[in-house]
């Protein structure tokens, strides 16, 4: 099927599956209301652009199918640009099922998944980013996906790569006069200028490529491992962070063996927590292999809780375990104080996992290492798409080779090609340069009748 031209007339039912209140069948194209006409027990033609109207839609026998509200939205104002036709009708099943299939018998097609947006998109109504951010807050799974969601469709993302675009272009043109008019080339502007532009806008494409990172971390949560001696109470923290008694919590050390992952939140976030075997020289060949699988662990999560029995304080068994902890991400938990303890680094955290001292401020302390203290981001511009993090990636390794062969003395004529496969990378993240076949996969990942 062609995806995305506007000659045919498109239809889905708009609504989630199941029983709810209201279905809402959409149709999109030049036939829209044409169709709308067959269908509905008044007629359309006559009747002003964006008003409701209420009656009914009868089978192709005459029999009533359902009472229901027609709006109707001639083109341009609308969603997709097109003639767009809503019927809303009683939430069932089968009923907006029928209605759908009576809008397919008078002529519309079936829209394939995001079809209407990718619609809006070629009819200028919406750039990609928007496009995608629509997608993004429908399937949101928490609040900062959702903020960083609404940032994109608020076009925050699509505004800075065009400001990138454009500080791109310009200095592309003053490479093309170096190139064209060698002698009064540098009248516009120095190689030293030009040089601190590039420099300051690859610099600014990598800031926004670091929040990739926090990005990632926001859409598919963070991966956090309980690491310790054995005997520390790191099955105690994972219950405490539950609320409930998932891990087997026993006074004898090595009680965890094997590791064990549960998933909550914390704030927004959505965390992956995976508890596992106490670390230690000795113990048998089970527990060998639960601690193996503590290392394992240990280096896939994001964020390591490295917890010390406060009660004994540092033993050589944490002086062992220390050098497998990379420090960026670990946090040091003091456990047992509502015991007689030896006092912590300033660092440390402290908290009693048996009476649930301590569990809020680590939670704040989690939020603060994974934003950096800065939480979510100020502008809340977070690049979150696998896609647009490839294409950034592409077009600032790309600039940066451009400023080094300017460093370099290369002529502006082979810099010039490189800066255009630059501006080429960025234009993919809003949609300029894109062949469509990719358009199709990226609006083929959205839901129908959106
Ligand atoms: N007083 C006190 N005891 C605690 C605290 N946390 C854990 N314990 C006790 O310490 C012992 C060990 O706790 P676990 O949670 O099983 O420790 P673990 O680190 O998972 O131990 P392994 O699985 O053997 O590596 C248990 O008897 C807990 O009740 C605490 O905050 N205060
Ligand atoms: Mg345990």
């Amino acid at each position: 099927m062609i995806r995305g031209t506007t000659q045919t007339t498109i239809a889905a039912i708009a609504t989630p599956p199941g029983e709810g209140g209201v279905a809402i069948i959409r149709l999109s194209g030049p036939q829209s209301v044409e169709v709308g006409n067959r269908l509905f027990s008044k007629k359309l033609d006559a009747l002003t652009t964006h008003t409701i109207h209420f009656g009914r839609v009868k089978d192709k026998q005459g029999e009533v199918i359902d009472d229901v509200l027609l709006l109707l939205m001639r083109a341009p104002r609308t969603f997709t640009g097109e003639d767009v036709v809503e019927i809303h009708c009683h939430g069932g099943t089968l009923i907006s099922k029928k209605i759908l299939e009576r809008a397919l018998e008078e002529g519309a097609q079936m829209a394939a998944p995001g079809e209407f947006s990718q619609r809006a998109f070629l009819n200028g109504k919406i750039d990609l980013t928007r496009a995608e951010a629509i997608q993004s807050l429908i399937s949101a799974k928490n609040n900062f996906a959702l903020k960083a969601a609404q940032s994109h469709l608020q076009g925050a993302l699509h505004q800075k790569i065009v400001k990138f675009k454009n500080q791109l272009t310009a200095i592309a043109a003053i490479f093309e006069a170096w190139v064209d008019f060698p002698e009064e080339g540098l009248e516009f502007a120095s190689e030293a200028e030009v040089l601190g532009e590039l420099g300051e806008t690859s610099k600014e494409m990598r800031a926004l490529l670091e929040t990739a990172k926090e990005g990632r971390l926001i859409l598919d949560g963070i991966q956090i491992a309980l690491i310790g001696a054995p005997n520390v109470g790191k099955s105690s923290l994972m219950n405490a962070l539950l609320e409930k008694e998932r891990a087997i919590v026993s006074p004898h050390a090595g009680t965890t063996r094997d590791t064990v992952e549960e998933h909550f939140k914390i704030g927004g976030l959505h965390v992956i927590l995976t508890d596992t075997a106490g670390i230690r020289e000795v113990g048998e060949e089970v527990e060998q292999e639960g601690i193996r699988r503590s290392k394992a662990a240990l280096e896939k999560a994001d964020l390591l809780f490295f917890l010390v029995d406060g009660e004994r304080g540092w033993t050589d068994e944490e002086k062992d375990i220390l050098p497998l902890l990379p420090e960026e991400k670990t946090l040091l938990i003091w456990n047992k104080v509502d015991r007689p303890h030896i006092s912590p680094p300033t660092h440390a955290i402290k908290i009693s996992a048996k009476e649930g001292f301590g569990i809020e401020a680590l939670k704040k302390a989690v939020q603060q290492k994974v934003f950096e203290g800065k939480g979510p981001s100020e502008e809340g511009l977070l690049l979150t798409e696998m896609r647009h993090r490839e294409a950034l990636q592409e077009g600032v390794v790309l600039l940066e080779k451009v400023i080094e062969g300017l460093t370099s003395g290369v002529s502006p004529e082979f810099l010039v090609f490189d800066l255009r496969s630059s501006l080429k990378a960025l234009g993919k993240i809003i949609g300029s340069d894109l062949q469509e076949d990719i358009l199709n996969a990226i609006f083929s990942r959205f839901c129908i009748g959106k």
